[in-house]
């Protein structure tokens, strides 16, 4: 794999300015954001002043932890403009989060938010790998997610040539790879699989594409898949973070030449790690769920949202900016099987290393006599894996469950192309537990 790192004189200064200048910078704009949410969003000014607070309470960073939490609720709850600080007329894109319960999460931002928001994903395609006048297939979904038209923003930031491709049609993702080849592709991590899959079925080795790096996120992938997606395609794998509420793409982003974990723009989102049981705030390295306040954003500021993201912050090394540890998970998807805490990105991580299965699975989460069932749906790699094989993979699956989890699941192992696929977020867990008395 090449060397890609960025060169130090084509970054922002603020990515290497020293922490003193980084949290003068952040207490300028807390102060702002904090007024400006409480002067402009009736929401604010209510949890604000029920908590007894006021903007002009922060003096210090630590003083945050005194404001209120924000959590999706409060945004369903105001759907759909009602967490909007500007008039309607300075508003210059919307975009919506359908989550898994049926009403969306409208966010929306002005020309300035999107600048801003261009700024920081042209950062991260940087930080990736990616420098003006390279090409990008940029396959996450266009529409309402802010994944296909949020990296967009960046990449016209940057300089960049893109193939505005989308999710889906996948034999045409191959078609294009092979014919324009691009140098980088943005895509969810499991859509890159299908990708690949779609690769051998058409007989050609993907170590032999343009690609020399994928930007992967949206969804938590573990380091056991970067293995694998690296090594399958010759290329560089990095993770990029974010959320429409917080923006979206380009919240944090792994550097290419430390791929250590993902740096948070802190010049324009500000992040706490806090005890989801409790609310502290945990110290520097604690594991806890990551909150987020907004320092720039005008259309849709954000005070102290809980993400349910499940991390630990760090100290910079590439930038001077803290890092977030790859996302393992998030709260929602934390399956509590008879006591014991199991995330996807575990059974991953331990699925990865059968080379008899395929990285594609589900969960399906049963309850049968009232005691909760885990199966896990995987599939065998390839035809050529003989039934013999596939038992073993199957039984070597359920051993190491029950040694690095401690829970005992139930196995399946079907054919190639058994396990659904995805165009963008994977569907990991499918729960009929309500349903199966
Ligand atoms: O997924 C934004 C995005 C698009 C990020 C493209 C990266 C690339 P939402 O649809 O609002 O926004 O979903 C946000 O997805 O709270 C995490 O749970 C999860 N997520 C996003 N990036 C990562 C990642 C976009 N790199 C939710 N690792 C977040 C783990 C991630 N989880």
């Amino acid at each position: 794999m090449k060397d890609l790192t960025p060169d130090r004189a084509s970054l922002d200064p603020i990515e290497i300015a020293s922490r003193d200048e980084i949290t003068a910078l952040q207490i300028d704009r807390l102060r702002w954001s904090l007024r400006h949410a409480y002067d402009n969003v009736a929401f604010y000014t209510n949890s604000f002043d029920a908590a007894g607070v006021h903007p002009d309470d922060l003096v210090d960073l630590s003083d945050l932890a005194k404001f209120p939490f924000t959590v999706k609720t409060d945004l369903r709850d105001n759907y759909p403009f009602g967490m909007f600080a500007v008039p309607r007329n300075q508003i210059r894109r919307v975009h919506a989060s359908s989550g898994t319960t049926g009403q969306p999460t409208v966010v929306g931002y002005t020309a300035q938010d999107l600048h801003h928001w261009g700024a920081v994903v042209a950062r991260s395609l940087r930080a990736g790998g990616m420098r003006p006048g390279d090409m990008l297939h940029n396959a996450y979904g266009y529409g309402l997610f802010t994944g296909g038209l949020g990296i967009h923003l960046g990449a016209d930031a940057l300089g960049l040539i893109t193939v505005p491709v989308s999710g889906g049609m996948t034999p045409r993702q191959v078609r294009l790879i092979d014919d324009f080849k691009p140098k980088g592709i943005t895509v969810t991590p499991s859509y890159a699989l299908s990708v690949l899959d779609e690769f051998h079925a058409e007989g050609i080795d993907p170590r032999d594409t343009s690609l020399e790096v994928g930007i992967f996120g949206a969804e938590p992938w573990t380091n056991a898949m970067r293995q694998e997606i690296e090594q399958a395609f010759d290329m560089h794998a990095v993770d990029i973070y974010g959320l429409s509420e917080v923006i979206g793409p380009g919240v944090s982003m792994e550097c290419v030449e430390t791929k250590d974990g993902l740096h948070i723009w802190e010049d324009h989102f500000y992040p706490e790690i806090i005890n989801p049981e409790t609310g502290e705030v945990c110290a520097e390295g604690e594991m806890g769920e990551l909150v987020f306040t907004s320092l720039t954003k005008e259309a849709f500021p954000i005070i102290r949202y809980r993400t349910r993201d499940l991390t630990r912050l760090l100290a910079g090394t590439a930038r001077s900016m803290r890092r977030m540890e790859k996302v393992t998970g998030r709260s929602d998807d934390m399956i509590i099987l008879r006591g014991v805490n199991v995330f996807p990105t575990q059974i991953e991580e331990i699925l990865m290393r059968q080379t008899a299965l395929s990285p594609h699975f589900q969960i399906e989460l049963t309850r049968p006599d009232r005691m909760d069932q885990m199966r896990v749906v995987a599939e065998i790699a390839h035809k050529g894996v003989t039934h013999t094989d596939r038992d073993t993979a199957a039984r070597a699956l359920v051993e190491g469950i029950k040694q690095s989890i401690g829970v005992t699941v139930d196995v399946h192992v079907g054919n190639v192309g058994d396990v659904p696929r995805s165009q963008g977020k994977a569907v990991r867990i499918i729960d009929r537990r309500s349903n199966s008395g």
